[in-house]
């Protein structure tokens, strides 16, 4: 029997680093073992697959157990299209409403851990094929966070991205360096207000003012090393759209923006502050918005395309964005993740493998990134949940070798 046929699985809930419980699943096959959990999101896309059915991840287990496991002992995991078609139709729905999105995502990146490591190899490099370049992603890091996880700024998250790392390691010591130094920062200003979700740090501040710190840091740190780290942001503007109002609703600076003055402060944003990449500066559903904003840095969407194809064929049809923003658990399987990738690299955008702000220490995002060949990943700097994916680029980096462990092509 081939070595990638799956013998057994079991699933079991677990607690992501927000103490809320999410699913673990580890597949068995004849020569090998994978085991994978899914993250969970607080400032969610409208159009993500339902993480668990009615919200309780019970059930999904209860499904798991009685309907996906049976069904899925004997096959082969290596065959991941078909496995992931499965979980689809036995779903039976277009968002997991019935299994949960959640509980498929970990079964399908435990099924292609279990191959890879049936076949002796790294998922990176399994993923990737012989053909793959394999360069390590540039780590695109939460510095400064507000919005839906945490009660500070109201942009949702500023990021640091060490765009002149030459290698892993001097990439993540710099946004390291970033991190403690707007720490320093907030703490003499008397405006550090603790830790949020991401290990980003909470600041009792306008979010102007809050970015202005974070362009002092990372000029400051680049002067100091040498290497050049760009502040960026992350909006998560469909927290802040008002339907009714049909404005922009920054809380705790108190202004209000229609859609125009939006567009137009983000843009002066990026301008004055050399911003690198801006996630998500404008509601999810609206693609024309984001078209308004130049393309000389990366315009990404998130929320706008919860990883799911048809979005981003819409996107690049309207000339939204020119990077995509990925999270297998909002599409639910890893064969529509690479999908995804596939559409977004084909048209010339920047792939962005992302964290969830609720994580676990699951480390596949990291193998995801360079064996997806995406030139930036997005999974914090701090806290140990988000070291996990760090650590792996690390021994990634370790495993290639000085000779090839290189960093990508920076996408601008
Ligand atoms: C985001 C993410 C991760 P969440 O908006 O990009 O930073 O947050 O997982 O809460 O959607
Ligand atoms: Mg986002």
């Amino acid at each position: 029997m081939s070595s990638t046929i799956i013998e057994s699985i079991y699933a079991r809930k677990i607690l992501d680093s927000r103490g809320r419980w999410t699913i673990e699943v580890d597949v068995y096959t004849c020569g090998g073992f994978g085991s994978a959990a899914a993250p969970s999101g607080a400032s969610t896309g409208e159009h993500e697959v339902v993480s668990f059915p009615d919200g309780d991840v019970e059930k999904s287990l209860i499904e798991l157990e009685e309907v996906v496991i049976p069904e899925l002992e004997f096959w082969d995991a290596a065959s991941q299209d078909l496995i992931d078609t499965l979980l689809k139709e036995i779903d039976g729905t277009d968002d997991f409403s019935n299994i949960g999105g959640n509980a498929a995502t970990a079964v399908s990146m435990a099924c292609a851990k279990a191959a890879a490591n049936s076949c002796g190899m790294p998922l990176y490099l399994y993923l990737g094929g012989s053909m793959a370049s394999y360069a390590l992603p540039f780590p695109l890091g939460n510095i400064i966070g507000g919005g839906a996880h945490a009660k500070g700024t109201d942009i949702q998250e500023f990021l640091a991205i060490p765009i002149g790392a030459l290698d892993i390691e001097s990439a993540l010591a710099t946004n390291i360096a970033v991190h403690s130094r707007v720490k320093d920062k907030l703490k003499a200003a008397g405006k550090l207000a603790g830790r949020g979700d991401e290990g980003a740090w909470v600041a009792d501040l306008e979010s102007e003012l809050a970015l202005k710190m974070l362009k002092s840091s990372c000029d400051e740190v680049t002067g100091e090393t040498g290497v050049d780290v760009k502040p960026c942001l992350d909006v998560a503007a469909s927290e802040m759209w008002d339907e009714k109002k049909e404005k922009y609703i920054f809380k705790r600076d108190g202004r209000e923006l229609s859609r125009e003055e939006h567009i137009e402060y983000i843009q002066s944003l990026i301008d004055e502050y050399g911003l690198y990449y801006v996630e998500d500066p404008l509601d999810e559903n609206d693609f024309d918005g984001f078209a308004a904003l130049r393309k000389d840095a990366l315009i990404c969407g998130d929320d706008l395309y919860t990883t799911n194809v048809t979005r981003i064929e819409e996107g690049i049809k309207r000339g939204s964005t020119n990077a995509v923003l990925l999270k297998v658990n909002q599409i639910g399987t890893l064969t529509d993740t690479y999908h995804a990738v596939k559409a977004a690299i084909d048209s010339g955008q920047t792939p962005v493998m992302s964290h969830r702000s609720g994580e676990t220490t699951d480390e596949t995002i990291a193998h995801l990134a360079v064996g997806f060949g995406c030139p930036v990943i997005k999974t914090g700097v701090v806290g140990g949940e988000r070291i996990a994916k760090l650590n792996e680029l690390l021994r990634i980096a370790e495993e290639l070798g000085p000779e090839r462990a290189r960093m990508a092509k920076p996408p601008i």
